[in-house]
């Protein structure tokens, strides 16, 4: 028997009722549910023991018939039971995320069904920018924005997480289980590899035996969904639809667990493929030669064991990183010990909220050596963009500032807008005098790629520009890429020794690990940079960090490794 809480049997069977709602199933079925729920969670010993009782009947409880006693043994014996699985798998996942949405139960969900044809989180939103909720029973004004706030939050429709979103979650979810004496856990999966988006959590521990961690981890939310659940893994779906994976796995085998799960799934079959080559077997328990554990408890003497250097997580793609870790010459990535300073940073000049003194102190906590504050031109009014008359002013108190601040130095910058034509926003002398000049495209982005192209290389050949921002402008859930060319644009960037910028704001993490592989190919420069709006976001740096590892940069290619000023 899985160790099941009557919590979780009664939530499997809310969910059921809820699930039947959304099928406009006979509402005796969903009572009979909803009773049953309501009967196991009043319990007060757990079910599995109760069953060891020879005078106890599952039927004999109020509400439990034979056919649900029956779902209940099926749920502690296999972790859940067949009706709930194919509703599950019958139901579009559209609709169920629908149904989570703080504001919305099964019958809401069903009325923007059948009333608005509202079938996703995405129809959900297009449809309250459509205004088309307004006559909607049951959708007053206020509703209406709380929905959408709720929306907003959830990441939007993809359902896969943000990079923020994921690192928190797993923080806070770190925090929890590292209650449990002994425990050592660590996050595996696309999380660690630094994919841009990720599904998923995945955990990996030891030390502690699964039913505690289990049990333990179930209590981070009281309200979360077993999904699965076995004797070393269990999946968990949060209240928030968030779904979280973890292995518990004893010592021996801790590496190889964290491997496997890791992943990605080709770079394991790459490996597993290389160990099956040399009359090995690799599993996420261990390396074994005929049945022995030669590898196991760490990551490190399971790619030694197998002739390979040690291949970072953000590597681990099979795009070609086993064969040079065969040959030693997996590149040398960047670290964030590496990273001296900022590039791009806002104010409340314009769209920030923290001052520049504020951000000077935290640049000083973070050990930096330089900033650059990086407000906005006048043309983006948005953001209420600084005029001429505006930026003298503020590089007049970055000068008075800067005295405050003796180990760091604080650059007079801007972020000048590109205009349609390839045009800058501020005049070319004004923009030699600054100390760091990032160049972005914010409007008209809808030109042709040639347009687009020649725009961003006529903005970059003024030779006043040392960074391009964000150079896709893609918004991540959000806006797609701009139309252009990355190789014109890098071999312009490479003439003109304009750096190409890696965002690490988490909706655009831009250049991404794709473009940096590309852009690399040229012997061109790249910045590392937040483009914080609050002293919070320095942080971001580590997204940055993670992409321009997975795009295989090394510290010699970024300029913010330098001190500034040097080549
Ligand atoms: P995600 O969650 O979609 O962002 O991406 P991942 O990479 O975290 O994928 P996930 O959570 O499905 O699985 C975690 C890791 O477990 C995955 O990267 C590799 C490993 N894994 C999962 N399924 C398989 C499989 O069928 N074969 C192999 N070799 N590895 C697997
Ligand atoms: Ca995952
Ligand atoms: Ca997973």
């Amino acid at each position: 028997m899985i160790p099941q809480s009557n919590a979780t049997v009664a939530e499997q069977f809310e969910e059921t009722a809820d699930l039947l709602a959304l099928t406009n199933a006979n509402p005796f079925r969903i009572r009979a549910y909803q009773n049953a729920a309501r009967t196991i969670r009043s319990l007060e010993t757990p079910l599995p023991t109760l069953m060891t009782e020879p005078n106890f009947h599952l039927d004999d409880l109020p509400g439990i018939g034979r056919d649900l006693a029956s779902k209940v043994t099926e749920i502690l014996h296999k972790g859940s039971f067949r009706a709930l699985d194919t509703l599950r798998s019958t139901i579009p996942t559209g609709m169920r995320e629908l149904m989570q949405v703080p504001g919305l139960g099964p019958k809401k969900t069903m009325l923007l069904h059948s009333k608005r044809g509202i079938n996703s989180l995405q129809d959900l939103e297009l449809a309250i920018k459509a205004g088309q909720l307004r006559d909607l029973k049951g959708f007053g004004q206020k509703s209406i924005a709380s929905l959408a706030r709720a929306l907003a939050q959830k990441g939007l429709s993809s359902g896969r997480m943000l990079v923020d979103e994921a690192d928190d979650l797993a923080t806070n979810i770190l925090l929890h289980l590292s209650k449990l004496p002994d425990i050592e856990v660590v996050v595996a999966g696309s999380l660690r590899r630094g994919l841009e988006t990720v599904g998923d959590l995945d955990f990996v521990a030891t030390g502690q035996s699964a039913p505690k961690v289990f049990d333990h981890l179930k209590k981070f939310d009281t309200q979360a969904i077993v999904l699965s659940a076995g004797s070393t893994r269990m999946s968990l779906r949060l209240k928030s639809g968030r779904q979280i994976d973890i292995r518990v796995i004893n010592k021996a085998s801790f590496g190889s667990a964290l491997l496997y799960f890791t992943g990605s799934k080709s770079h394991n079959i790459e490996l597993r493929r290389l160990a099956q080559a040399q009359n090995l077997k690799l599993s996420e328990y261990g390396l074994f030669d005929q049945g022995k554990r030669i590898a196991g408890a760490s990551e490190d003497e399971i790619y030694q064991a197998l002739g390979l250097a040690s291949i970072p997580p953000e590597l681990r793609e099979g795009r070609g990183e086993v064969s040079l870790a065969a040959k030693d010459q997996l590149p040398s990535l960047v670290n964030a010990k590496d990273i001296l300073g900022d590039f791009h940073l806002h104010t409340t000049a314009t769209d920030g909220v923290n001052t520049i003194r504020e951000m000077a102190h935290k640049a000083q906590e973070l050990g930096y050596a330089y900033i650059a504050i990086t407000d906005h031109s006048e043309r983006v009014r948005i953001a209420h963009g600084l005029s001429r008359e505006r930026l003298a002013r503020q590089w007049a108190e970055i000068d008075k500032i800067a005295t405050e601040f003796p180990t760091l130095r604080i650059l007079k910058g801007i972020e000048v807008d590109i205009l349609d034509d390839g045009a800058m926003d501020l005049s070319k002398d004004f923009l030699k005098a600054a100390d760091w000049v990032v160049a972005a495209v914010h409007y008209g982005r809808n030109q042709s790629r040639a347009t687009m192209t020649k725009r961003i290389i006529r903005a970059i050949s003024s030779g006043v520009v040392h960074a391009l921002a964000h150079p896709s402008g893609r918004l991540l859930t959000k806006r797609p890429e701009l139309s252009f060319d990355l190789n014109e644009i890098t071999k312009a960037a490479c003439d003109y020794h304009t750096a190409l910028e890696i965002n690490g704001q988490p909706q655009r993490l831009d250049l991404n690990d794709k473009m940096i592989e590309i852009a690399a190919r040229h012997p061109v420069e790249f910045v590392l940079a937040t483009d914080s709006h609050s002293v919070a976001e320095f942080d971001f740096m580590k997204f940055a960090l993670k992409q321009a590892r997975r795009g295989g940069l090394s510290k010699d290619r970024i300029v913010n490794c330098r001190p500034f000023g040097a080549h």
